[in-house]
């Protein structure tokens, strides 16, 4: 440290008495009710939960905050290669928790806030969800940032601070899904850091002036704005260092368009600034599909551009050249959602900064790394053309400029290959056209990823075949998901955790999950399978209080509990699970009282948003919902089938169903499905895979899942069959018909409502639910054996969740820094 103003012992010794000992409870005590007094301004006999846990959320904050600046510092003086994750969406959901558990604090703050009269499971449960993602992509990010934290990489997360997060779901009476508003930001959000100094302009529409004899153009005019940081650090776990989350605001240049107020229009002025807001007010609710809007153009512009602005301003305080940009930078992509910063460097570099275009290309192109996260056609983007030129024209003149050399090189190629050109073009001709950015995003980038075995494989199979064959082999690369195995194992099942440190003598595994591969043999010792199901009925115990409180739904704790939680999506085949269903229904009402005696208990559980603009999504969680009402009440049947659909998922109540699920439900169409992450938080947690081939199989090993269904190069020829030559349904699966029939009967409501569900397996089938129904009830059945024998059962649990330490986020951030981002760890010292 130096100390530029000042005494230098006044400033030690303010800066220690901020120190608090991570064991002494009376300490934090101190810090807790110092923000009692102050910081919320209420006073000590005035106090209830949610006061409690604001005080406790600021004094933890300090402590974040206090680490934040030491590795800031620290890494400011180290200079090293930095890497950039940029991520639309954020999906961290509750942080205090997670804080204190990273800090090793989480018995003193326990203990503090008890002898303050709380009880910490409260104060836990006052925080709201900082729900700024969707699904799998958006808490991958999340995963990452807690990885790299901990891996003590020098690198910050990019993204945008939504006034609204994802919306809440409600259910009608009817069963419809209804969305409301997530006003998480309405209470004061003790993890986030303003920094109203750090702002950048951002620059829409206009027009462009060329320079006469040079690359270089002037883009003015249009409408301004300013992006405001919010900084969110995030601890590592035991280590110092703290990485961050740095959310851009939205927000009028001036505050209001002064122009407009002198000329006394004042309401337009007001006017001119609440568009401007308008750009972060909302996150797309959209998971896999593409919607095209310009107001999410304008915030992924916002975005890319002043993280942009921020990193390079970064870099140019250690004055070096530009050619050195790749060796002190590099920039992860998300996803195609932030590929526009390819142009906008270009923009920079060109115009601002008078780098000639060919070295501005040669520089982007070694700075830029490109992950692909879905093969599915409707989930890539690709703007209209009018819109993207009306909106960002600069931009689009420097893309052309991209696309012609590029297309330049093709033809060197392939001459006279018009097809190839047109096929590998940045820009689709015809009426409308478009911009592809997962093209530009190729171009632009000196790696590209796919997120899982199969998955990168299918990506260089299928639609990036022809870059494979332009870039060459080893431009493509696969980086397996992972999951963090503090806020999913650790976390939110903090009993388990118990058993494996106890086991293991250590808590190393927290940081070294492959540790937890010299647990396998304990699923031979019998008083650790003991051990470990009375963890399992606890979480399940645990899980059912919930159904029951907030659902009225009494469920059988000695069950199977299955659950399928996810989007909704057609691709995940929640209609495979709900047909399913039916036909177990109908098999338990044939059955003579002997026959029920030797069926197996199950509890279906369902969690899962539908886009709201996704109307057969929607008239799925209608009929499950419906399934569930005529299921759960009918006395007959006692507890041998339950059907729950818990609305409103999100990270925190993933966190009270995963520990609980006996069987993890992962049956996308083969080859659908990028990668899957809440199949490695239920796998570690002890749940067994019933799925359409994936390659967690391969890790758990085949003997511990319970596997059905085509495979992925089968898909393609049973779904041109199914359309170009179908057989009727009763031939395809005669139990799927029979399921159809009963719907139809009318007894889960009115028969037509669901005729959209039912017509497309009937005509086209794109996702085989006809031609893999068979399979899964096989599969189901092979379920049902197993759990009879409770024994296998739980030797499979503990094999499939203690072979599971590939899956760790650790391993997949370590291989992203090691195979593309090249940057290393530098842990602030002790
Ligand atoms: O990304 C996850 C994967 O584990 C999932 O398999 C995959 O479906 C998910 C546009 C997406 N792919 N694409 C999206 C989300 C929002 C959006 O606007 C696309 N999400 C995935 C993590 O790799």
């Amino acid at each position: 440290h130096e100390w530029p103003i000042g005494d230098e012992t006044t400033w030690k010794t303010a800066l220690d008495a901020n120190d608090v000992d991570p064991e002494d409870a009376q300490g934090v005590a101190n810090t807790v009710v110092h923000h009692i007094t102050t910081s919320l301004a209420r006073q000590a006999g005035n106090m209830d939960t949610l006061a409690a846990y604001q005080a406790t959320a600021l004094s933890v904050r300090d402590q974040l905050i206090k680490r934040w600046n030491e590795t800031t510092t620290y890494h400011t003086s180290r200079a090293p290669k930095r890497i950039y994750y940029l991520s639309i969406e954020w999906l961290i959901g509750r942080s205090l928790d997670n804080a204190v558990l990273n800090l090793g604090m989480r018995n003193t703050y326990e203990d503090a806030t008890r002898k303050l009269g709380f009880n910490f499971e409260d104060l836990l449960n006052e925080e709201r969800d900082a729900a700024l993602g969707n699904g799998g992509l958006g808490r991958l990010a999340a995963c990452y940032i807690d990885s790299m934290a901990t891996l003590c990489l020098p690198g910050w997360g990019y993204g945008l601070r939504y006034n609204y997060g994802i919306f809440k779901q409600l259910l009608s009476s009817t069963g419809e899904q209804l969305e409301a508003p997530d006003p998480w930001l309405d209470r004061e959000n003790p993890w986030e850091i303003p920094r109203l100094d750090v702002a950048y302009p951002i620059r829409f529409y206009g027009h462009v002036e060329s320079v006469p004899n040079s690359d270089k153009a002037v883009w003015q005019g249009g409408m301004e704005c300013l992006a405001v940081a919010y900084d969110t650090p995030i601890p590592g776990y035991a280590t110092k260092n703290c990485a961050n989350i740095r959310l851009w605001s939205a927000k009028p240049v001036q505050g209001f368009d002064l122009n407009s107020f002198n000329a006394g229009n004042y309401e337009a002025s007001v006017q001119a600034s609440s568009e401007v807001g308008n750009i972060t007010q909302v996150l797309y609710p959209n998971d896999n599909m593409y919607a095209g809007k310009l107001l999410r153009l304008q915030q992924q512009y916002l975005w890319t551009s002043a993280s942009l602005q921020d990193i390079l301003r970064r870099f140019l305080k250690l004055d070096k050249p530009w050619s050195q940009l790749s060796d002190f930078i590099c920039i992860q992509m998300n996803d195609t959602h932030p590929t526009i910063a390819i142009a906008e460097l270009m923009r920079i570099l060109v115009d601002e900064e008078d780098v000639p275009y060919d070295q501005a290309w040669k520089i982007t192109t070694k700075v830029f790394a490109y992950t692909n996260h879905t093969v599915l056609p409707e989930a890539l983007e690709k703007w209209e053309l009018s819109l993207f030129e009306k909106l960002l024209p600069r931009h689009l003149q420097l893309i052309y400029r991209i696309n012609y050399e590029f297309m330049g090189q093709v033809a060197k190629r392939w001459p006279n290959d018009m097809d190839r050109m047109r096929r590998m073009s940045i820009i689709e001709e015809g009426t409308p056209k478009y911009v592809r950015m997962a093209h530009l995003a190729i171009v632009g980038s000196f790696k590209v990823n796919g997120v899982a075995e199969l998955h990168s494989q299918l990506l260089q199979s299928t639609i990036f075949r022809d870059f494979v064959e332009f870039k060459g082999r080893d431009f493509f690369t696969n980086v397996t998901n992972g999951i963090t195995p503090r806020r999913w194992v650790l976390q939110c099942n903090p009993e388990l955790a118990e058993l494996v440190t106890h086991t293991l003598g250590s808590d190393q595994w927290l940081t070294n999950a492959q540790l937890l591969r010299n647990l396998l043999p304990m699923a031979e010792d019998v008083n650790f399978r003991k051990a470990w199901d009375v963890i399992k009925k606890n979480n399940k115990r645990r899980l059912a209080d919930v159904l029951e409180e907030e659902l009225g739904i009494l469920v059988n704790v000695d069950s199977i509990f299955a659950c399928q939680i996810k989007r909704m999506h057609e691709y995940k085949r929640q209609t495979l699970n709900i047909f399913a269903i039916i036909h177990r229904y109908m098999q338990i009402k044939k059955a003579t009282p002997e026959e029920r005696k030797k069926m197996q208990p199950w509890t279906f559980i369902f969690a899962g948003k539908a886009a709201p603009g996704y109307y057969i999504a929607k008239l799925v969680i209608r009929l499950i919902v419906n399934v569930g009402k005529v299921i759960n009440n009918d006395l007959d049947i006692g507890d041998l089938l339950n059907v729950c659909f818990i609305p409103d998922y999100s990270v925190s109540i993933a966190e009270v169903l995963i520990p609980a699920a006996d069987v993890s439900v992962q049956i996308s169409t083969a080859g659908t499905e990028a990668s899957g992450t809440s199949n490695m938080k239920l796998a570690i947690n002890g749940a067994l895979l019933l799925g359409t081939v994936d390659e967690i199989a391969e890790d758990a090993g085949e003997d511990q899942c319970f596997m059905f269904g085509h495979l992925a190069d089968q898909v393609q020829q049973v779904r041109f069959n199914n359309s170009y030559n179908p057989i009727p349904l009763d031939q395809r699966s005669p139990e799927l018909a029979e399921v159809f029939k009963y719907i139809e009967s009318g007894v889960f409501g009115d028969a037509h409502i669901y005729e959209s569900l039912t017509k497309t397996v009937y005509e086209h089938d794109y996702y085989l639910v006809s031609n893999d129904f068979g399979s899964y009830l096989a599969a189901q059945k092979l379920v049902d054996d197993v759990w009879a024998n409770r024994d296998e059962w739980t030797k499979k649990a503990i094999l499939t969740a203690f072979a599971m330490g590939d899956f760790s986020s650790d391993r997949s951030v370590q291989d992203y820094a090691d195979g593309i981002w090249g940057v290393e760890s530098e842990r602030v010292p002790e």
